[in-house]
């Protein structure tokens, strides 16, 4: 039988929508189009290019497993290195031309009667595809911090995933405010040109060192010689990750382990008075945990100070804190995160009228991270309640888009012209994680962005492994197909 042939949209030219892309070209799927707002490919990558950008999962993990880069320069690569990863593998698997850059999905509606999602972007254009497909990632839009008289400030500002390179830094009094995963790794190269660098603290990051080094141009001709060992290697990381993500969501001696490593590293800050300022009130991965060894050497120069102080507003010549002193600067880099609650696109509307942020208005949900009931043909890559971080997030990608593929081979198999999972089947996967996330570490009692708006964690309670496990095959009982 004739396969029918299934037209699909994928909004976001990242690390999963190009995967995503791949996924479809391999299974036969070839009318698909990626939708991207920017002029290029690369998603995070692409946006963040701070001073010290790096992935701070070991590049062999953090790469597509059928895609292995055998010569990365660095044990965690630096950012621009990764992005050149991703065009490369844009064009190797000819994906430029199914992506439509400039194109920023503003609005994506389902319209039951034809069981199609009809799509605009805010340039205009207006399409329609029978499969959605998001790709376009928690950590998307900016979060700027509502700090009283930000906008006075007579320096340069701006926020760490829009670096303004025209910015002269040398010599400059440069302040930081945040103390994520960001912030930190910008610290050390900031040092190394500021005149004064001073970073505000609100909430104190458990550390776990990790050393970043280079690879050898001996290291990386062997690894060309023998790809296998680029393999074996991410197998290593990947185990190690995995051990790690049971660490975080069981009590046991993984987590006991992993606070003895960040509190011995936290131990090695020789300045007592410093060490008090640095020590988190809450347990290592309620946050997720920042991997560094430079912070700690960098925070103990003599012309970088941590401020702990709390920031009363912001002033023409620069930050005030509470305790009324002004701290004056040159710039000022907001490194706040991200609004991870706003998944990416507002404008997602299901069959019944209702945007993907009014479905999440009294708790973010999904049917076990890749849809949602009430939006047919609808998927997510990395959506709520994916094993997000301190993990790879493209081996969980890998996953999901495998198993999207295969509900779109459901649909292409006739067995509907729609598909969405059951109420009741999301209902019980939601229950099951309710009794499941008491386990874990990110209920212990810190803010994060892992937590939705009611302080609920959005990730996904259980080890990396059973997720593989249990997103190998759908379980189609959950799901119901429409309109044979
Ligand atoms: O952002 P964050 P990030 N006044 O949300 C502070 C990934 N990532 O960009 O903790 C003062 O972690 C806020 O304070 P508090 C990774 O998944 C990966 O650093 O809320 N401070 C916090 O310190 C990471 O988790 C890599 O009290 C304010 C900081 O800003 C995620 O991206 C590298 C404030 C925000 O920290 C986000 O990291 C970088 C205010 N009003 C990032 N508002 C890799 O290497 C916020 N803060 C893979």
């Amino acid at each position: 039988m004739e396969k029918r042939k299934l037209e699909v949209a994928i909004i976001g030219a990242g690390m999963s929508g190009l995967l995503m892309g791949i996924r479809l070209q391999r299974a036969g799927i070839r009318d698909f189009t990626i939708y991207e707002k920017a002029e290029r490919v690369g998603g995070t990558w692409r946006e963040n290019t701070y001073p010290g950008l790096a992935c701070d999962v070991p590049s062999f993990l953090y790469s597509y497993s059928f895609e292995p880069k055998l010569d990365w320069s660095h044990r965690f690569a630096p950012g621009a290195e990764i992005q050149s990863y991703f065009e490369g593998v844009a064009e190797r698997y000819g994906l430029l031309d199914r992506i439509r850059f400039g194109h920023e999905i503003e609005e994506a509606r389902f319209e039951p009667a034809s069981a199609r999602w009809h799509l605009r972007a805010r340039n205009g254009a207006e399409s329609s595809a029978d499969v959605l497909i998001l790709a376009s990632g928690p950590l998307h839009e900016k979060h700027y911090p509502d700090i009283e008289g930000l906008d006075r400030f007579e320096g340069a500002c701006f926020h760490s995933a829009a670096w303004d390179h025209a910015v002269p830094l040398e010599g400059q009094r440069i302040g930081v405010i945040g103390t994520g995963s960001s912030a930190v790794q910008m610290m050390e190269p900031l040092s190394e040109v500021a005149g004064r660098l001073t970073m505000f603290q609100r909430t104190a990051q458990w550390i776990m060192p990790t050393d970043n080094v280079a690879y050898s141009e001996e290291q990386r001709a062997r690894v060309r010689r023998f790809p296998l060992l680029a393999r074996l290697t991410r197998a290593a990381y990947k185990l190690l990750f995995d051990t790690i993500s049971v660490a975080v969501v069981q009590e046991g001696w993984g987590r006991r382990l992993l606070t003895k490593r960040c509190q011995d590293y936290l131990a090695t800050v020789s300045d007592p008075e410093l060490r008090r300022k640095l020590t988190p009130a809450y347990a290592p991965g309620c946050k997720r945990l920042v991997m560094s060894n430079t912070f700690y050497p960098t925070l103990e120069k003599p012309h970088v100070d941590l401020v702990v102080e709390g920031i009363e507003r912001v002033e023409e010549r620069g930050v005030r804190t509470k305790d009324g002193v002004l701290h004056e600067l040159d710039v000022l880099v907001l490194a706040t995160g991200f609004d991870a609650h706003a998944w990416g696109v507002r404008g997602v509307v299901g069959a019944h009228g209702k945007s993907l942020q009014q479905a999440w208005a009294e708790g973010t949900r999904s049917y076990r991270s890749v849809a949602m009931p009430g939006f047919p043909n609808f998927f997510m890559l990395v959506g709520p309640h994916s094993p997000i971080g301190n993990l790879s997030v493209i081996d969980v990608s890998e996953t999901q888009s495998a198993y999207v593929v295969q509900m779109l081979e459901g649909l292409r198999a006739g067995r509907g012209k729609a598909v969405e999972p059951r109420a009741d089947a999301t209902r019980a996967f939601h229950d099951e994680l309710a009794k499941a996330m008491s386990d874990t570490v990110w209920v212990t009692g810190c803010n994060s962005w892992y937590l939705d708006e009611q302080g609920v964690p959005i990730t996904w309670p259980w080890s990396a492994r059973r997720f593989r496990r249990e997103m190998r095959r759908p379980r189609l009982e959950d799901w119901a197909f429409t309109g044979a």
